[in-house]
């Protein structure tokens, strides 16, 4: 497929499979043998189930704030299954899918949402540490993506940022830096429908996000973001035109957020249950499982067996990190600076102290 081919002003999803699994497009099938068909269930599978079992931890108060994917499993995964091992994956903060096809052990993953910075210290893999500070991680996929262009490497730059993401200055900022300088990046809007409680109708008057690319001069297309398909072929056909020096994409994956926003949110209180009944019915779990049964590639003995080795690695997993930190206090000091500051090395020696146990101070 070319991006160029779609106008994100239609305002028309591009989709391959329906919501019952049923191929749309026969053509746009990506070319996957039965092992990879697989292994890319079994991620989604591996994605939810993490999610179930950090938020049954947090509740029991063995795990910090947690920030729930269910529901974006296949905006994730499809996309991230594009890259090639040299891209480099930039994400926000709710792309455990992409994490984990790009490599990221499940441990880095829990420690780092059980408190522990080191669970970002990643060896071997092409990703920036989890941003927190909406869209900032934005300009630095094209300060990535500008390095690449002078170094003259073909890697590409495949970004993360939610629908809330576009209404900062950075967004825009590195729209327009990628566009000038043709960098290589792969801008991914995950829309699932809220910034916390703020629905997107009521963030920006755009009818899609996807047409914030016409300002830009660059690509944009809207796609379903529930069909692993439909996202591995979008985000393929911008990473080949990035590699090929064409320059940025922006991809809007239009999904939902069918948990809480964070373990300390309560969506109740801002949207209605028929809503999220409504888009259960579009789970992509379930769309991809249609079509790998109507494919005679799953059965449901072979997904219960896989369920259930999943689970316990998930749950082995957690228990080697729980209660094991071998972090030390100076580790929270000594990062920011090259050589730490006066009232940086005060704070740690109060720090020290209050700790130790022996001393009392203001
Ligand atoms: C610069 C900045 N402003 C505000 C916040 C508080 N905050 C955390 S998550 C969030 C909503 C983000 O929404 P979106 O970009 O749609 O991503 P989602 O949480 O839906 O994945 C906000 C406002 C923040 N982390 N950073």
């Amino acid at each position: 497929m070319r991006l160029e081919d779609y106008n994100p002003l239609d305002n028309i999803q591009y989709s391959v499979l329906d919501l019952n699994g049923n191929v749309l497009k026969e053509e746009d099938i990506p070319d996957f043998t039965d092992e990879e068909l697989f292994y890319l269930y079994k991620t989604m599978l591996y994605t939810r189930i993490i999610d179930d079992k950090a938020l049954s931890y947090q509740r029991q108060g063995r795990m910090l704030t947690y920030t729930p994917n269910t529901g974006q499993e296949a905006a994730q995964i499809g996309s991230s299954y594009a890259l090639e091992k040299g891209d480099f994956l930039v994400p926000a903060f709710r792309e455990l899918g992409a994490w984990l096809i790009k490599g990221v052990p499940l441990k880095n993953i829990y420690l780092y949402w059980y408190g522990n910075e080191w669970g970002s210290h990643i060896d071997d893999v092409k990703i920036l540490p989890i941003s927190v500070p909406i869209a900032s991680q934005m300009q630095h996929a094209v300060g990535i993506g500008m390095a690449n262009n002078i170094k003259g490497e073909k890697d590409v730059v495949l970004a993360f940022v939610g629908d809330g993401g576009t209404s900062e200055g950075d967004f825009h900022e590195a729209l327009n830096f990628a566009a000038v300088f043709k960098t290589p990046v792969v801008f991914l809007i995950q829309n699932n429908q809220y910034a916390i409680s703020t629905r997107r109708e009521i963030q920006t008057m755009s009818k899609n996000l996807a047409q914030k690319a016409i300002a830009y001069e660059i690509p944009g297309i809207l796609v379903d973001g529930n069909d692993i398909f439909a996202m591995y072929n979008a985000t393929k056909a911008a990473v080949n035109r990035a590699r090929n020096g064409q320059g940025p994409a922006l991809i809007e994956a239009y999904t939902y957020r069918l948990g809480a926003h964070t373990t300390s949110d309560d969506p109740s209180k801002y949207r209605a249950k028929e809503e999220v009944e409504e888009w259960k019915k579009k789970d992509p779990l379930l769309r991809f499982r249609l079509y790998l049964q109507q494919k005679g590639l799953l059965t449901d003995e072979l997904e219960e067996r896989t369920k259930k080795d999943l689970e316990e690695e998930v749950m082995a997993t957690f228990e080697s990190i729980e209660n094991k930190s071998d972090t030390e206090i100076e580790d929270i000091f000594k990062y920011h600076y090259a050589t730490m500051p006066p009232q940086l090395e005060e704070q740690l020696n109060e720090y020290k102290a209050f700790w130790e146990g022996g001393k009392d101070y203001d």
